[in-house]
Formats: structure tokens, sequence, C-alpha cells
């Protein structure tokens, strides 16, 4: 049977916009280049589609300098797919992009109506559980109603923390398999994975985290070789994906697709 965790039939990516250089960024290190950002998203999902997965390539969206990171604007779960809230106000707007592909895909869509807000990236998806971190972009209203939804559906959602100064949940952890969780030695010290099988990131290479299990394939963000050594030891097949450019807007490997 499949497991609906990481083993997916399909996902939605979007190719990034000219304005990017608009997009946000927690510190400014440079402006990431529109060419060498297209040739990762390229291969990005020639990777997914390796796979044997279908992959819909939405347009870019100008208006939207964020609007790649598509997993900010959905969770994608077995019954349903839920329009996120994003806290990020020149972010908000993304959602209405989303909103048509994924009603073509799912009989079921619902929607954070809000006050609260929640953004994809804070959702680890696991086997038993929901996991979604409270961060700078998602506060108690929002996984309050985020929950209620999960409920419905049968799921448990537990709130857990997204350490300060990391922007998501996920941006310091990924699901490896349905008992494995990749972790920051700083996220993994708050207690949120006891039950699991947990890898460590080695000290220094922080930036390797967010990586997703995609089917047979573990994509990470290349030039972090003590990780991909972590992994390959575990047993994973490893690609390594240039994150160089998307990495100036703090952007990793989940960010860039919602999966189902
Ligand atoms: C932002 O700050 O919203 C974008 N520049 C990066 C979003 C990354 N998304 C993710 O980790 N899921």
């Amino acid at each position: 049977m499949r497991n609906p965790t990481y083993e997916f039939t399909r996902a939605i990516t979007r190719r990034p916009a000219s304005t990017i250089a608009a997009g946000l960024r927690a510190e400014d290190i440079g402006n990431p280049s529109l060419d060498s950002m297209l040739a990762a998203h390229t291969a990005y999902v020639a990777a997914l589609r390796s796979t044997g997965a279908e992959v819909i390539e939405l347009d870019p969206l100008e208006a939207f300098p964020d609007a790649q990171f598509v997993e900010d604007t959905a969770l994608c779960l077995p019954q349903g797919a839920i329009l996120m809230r994003p806290g990020a106000p020149s972010r908000l707007g993304e959602v209405a992009e989303m909103a048509p592909t994924l009603r073509a895909c799912y009989d079921e869509v619902r929607e954070i109506t809000g006050p609260g807000h929640v953004e994809g990236g804070d959702i680890l998806v696991t086997e038993k559980e929901i996991l979604v971190g409270r961060s700078d972009r998602t506060d108690a209203a929002g996984v309050a109603e985020l929950a209620e939804i999960a409920a419905e559906w049968g799921h448990s959602l537990r709130e857990v923390f997204t350490p300060a100064g990391v922007l998501h949940f996920k941006t310091d952890c990924s699901l490896m398999d349905g008992e494995t969780i990749l972790s920051t030695k700083r996220l993994d010290a708050s207690g949120c994975f006891q039950g699991y099988r947990v890898l460590h990131v080695p000290e220094g290479e922080e930036a390797a985290a967010n990586a997703i299990r995609f089917n047979n394939l573990v994509l990470m963000a290349a030039g972090f070789p003590r990780t991909a050594e972590v992994l390959d030891k575990a047993g994973y097949d490893v690609v390594q994906i240039d994150n160089t450019d998307c990495a100036k807007l703090d952007g990793g490997m989940s960010c860039l697709s919602l999966r189902f």
C-alpha cells in the first residue's frame, strides 16, 4: 500500500517570476539570479518526474515574488486539500492563485478563513500525526482552525514550536520515511520528535535540514557533503539540487512543491 506521507503520484510547482529579487528574506545576502534559479527549478522538476510522478507546472506570477514557494499556500492530505492563510501579508494573495488548481485535483478543498494564519512550511505530516510549528508566520488561532479540519478528517494534530529566528518548522526538519525525521540538533533539542527515529544534520550544515522524501528519492540542497553522507549511509537515494538562489530568499526543497 502507498504511504501517503512520502509516496506521491502528483506534485504542483510554479516557475519563478522575473520579480524574484523582491522576494522576502530575513537577511539580505544578495539578490538571486533568475537564470540560475530557473536552471535549479528545471532540475528539481526533472527529479520529481524521474520517480514516475506527474508534475503540474504553473506559470510565474509577476505580482507575487515568493509564489514559487507553493508549499506555503496549501496542505495536501489524502482526504482533501486545505488552503492556508499565510502570515506574510505580501503572500496572502498567492492562495487564490493556487486554489483553482487544487479544486481541479481534489473533490474536497477547505480553507483557513482566519483571523489566524498558517503557512504550509510550518506543517510536517508524519504517519501518525500532523505537527504544526508556531512561528512568526503561523499563530495559535491558525493552528486551532487547522486542527478542527484535521480532526474532522481523522488526523491528530500536535502544536509544536519553530525555533526563534528560524523561518518555518520545516526549515529545520524533513520526513525521510514512516518513522524517520532529518532534523537540526537545535530543533530536536526541543523534544518535539520523541518516539521518532531522528537523523541529525551535522553541525554547520543546518541549511540542509529542509529536504524532501519523494517516492524513492530524497531531494536535498547541494553543498552539504556531511548531510549527504548521513543520508546515504542510512540507505536513502539522494539527489542534490542547487539551492543557492532559493536560499537567498530563505527557500529550500520542501517549499518548491505541493505533493500528493
Ligand atoms: C518567504 O519568506 O516567505 C519566502 N521568501 C520563502 C518561503 C519558504 N517556504 C518554505 O520554507 N516553505
